[in-house]
């Protein structure tokens, strides 16, 4: 049986070479095939988007670009992906910071400032300092929502000068503070006896006409803040921001002091039926509204005497805003007069509302003081 087991295998090994064989002629013609079908695929396509021209290079030109076209479709999906991924990780927060309430304290302030009047300002270089206001001397942080909307109102008559060196200083500190502000000068009209806390009264009146402000800081025109953490702003109790004036030697002159520079609140200054309108010429009206807070069972917030310091630009005294004789007697009955005197009682009329680029400039006729 050895002959007939030999002639098996021969056989076997022959199958097996041809198997072998037949599979690497398969395998060619595989090849072969295929590389046929590219070609084929390749005239296609440069019938399809490139019948014009028939040479090779564009020919291959057109399927380099559809490779490309798939692979760019490819990258795009892998971009957009990672656009996505992006977006979750750095834009979205930075799409809701644009939403998010500004830091408290403001992380652009600098602390003390160097303030002198020795120099005019014109305001030219003011609107040149500041190129992000809006008609008006609007202002608000555009990476981030105030904390509050400030109206700034300045009782006002005859201080160009002074006004110039309280926008040239204030613009700079006030957008620093990151608040959504405006300035309104109220401008007393005509040559009368001045009334400071009435124009006052018309700039809260006046400033909420105009947009829905939630604070409201009463500055006199000469007073200038020597540092910007001095913010601008309202406190849980009404504030008095001008407590270290060069003037008093950087001290309180007495310690119920009001005057200068306040803030108070919407739901603060209605609380005490906003100022008196009867304190007509110099003196009195900051003690009026120091005795309104006091009897609506409010306390002064003040600003420590560093932080708190302020330079007065030193002047003459006004025309037609003597000493009122009667403003001892009218500070001894504030809580008497206090519920018919304020922001119920408030007539005037408006002459002139301007809008220039630093400030709001409202004119306005107050009347006269009473002849008794
Ligand atoms: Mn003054």
């Amino acid at each position: 049986m050895g002959h007939s087991g030999e002639m098996l295998k021969k056989i076997f090994d022959s199958l097996l070479l041809f198997g072998l064989l037949s599979f690497s002629v398969y395998f060619w013609y595989q090849l072969r095939y295929s590389n046929v079908t590219e070609s084929s695929w390749n005239a296609l396509l440069s019938n399809l988007y490139d019948t014009q021209s028939e040479d090779g290079f564009k020919k291959s030109g057109v399927y380099y670009t559809v490779i490309r076209l798939e692979s760019d479709f490819g990258k795009e999906q892998i971009t957009k992906e990672n656009e996505t991924t992006v977006t979750k990780t750095h834009k979205t927060p930075l799409v809701t910071e644009e939403f998010k309430k500004c830091p408290a304290p403001s992380p652009l302030l600098v602390g003390p400032l160097r303030i002198e009047f020795s120099t005019p300002v014109s305001l030219d270089t003011v609107s040149k300092n500041n190129p992000s206001l809006q008609e008006g001397g609007r202002y608000k942080p555009h990476d981030c929502v105030a904390l509050q909307k400030v109206a700034l109102i300045i009782p006002f008559r005859h201080r160009d000068e002074h006004l110039k060196f309280w926008l040239y200083y204030l613009h700079p500190v006030l957008q620093r503070q990151q608040l959504d502000y405006g300035i309104y000068v109220i401008n007393q009209d005509g040559n009368n006896t001045f009334n400071r806390a009435k124009l006052m009264n018309i700039g809260y009146a006046e400033a909420l006409k105009e947009y829905d402000y939630d604070c409201f800081v009463f500055s006199d025109v000469d007073i200038i803040p020597m540092d910007d953490r001095n913010t601008y702003k309202c406190f849980s109790q009404p504030r008095h921001l001008s407590v270290s004036m060069d003037k008093y030697g950087f001290n309180l002159p007495y310690n119920q002091y009001f005057g200068g520079v306040s803030s108070l609140s919407k739901e603060q200054f209605l609380k005490i039926n906003g100022f008196p309108n009867n304190y007509w010429g110099w003196g009195g009206e900051d003690d009026d509204i120091f005795n309104r807070v006091n009897n609506r069972r409010m306390s002064i917030s003040r600003p420590d005497g560093v932080v708190g310091k302020c330079r007065m630009i030193r002047h003459e005294r006004d025309k037609n805003n003597n000493d009122n004789p009667q403003r001892f007697k009218r500070i001894a009955h504030t809580l008497k007069t206090m519920d018919t005197d304020g922001l119920n009682s408030l007539e005037y009329k408006v002459v002139a509302v301007e809008k220039h680029d630093l400030f709001t400039k409202i004119t306005v006729d107050v009347g006269m003081p009473p002849k008794d």
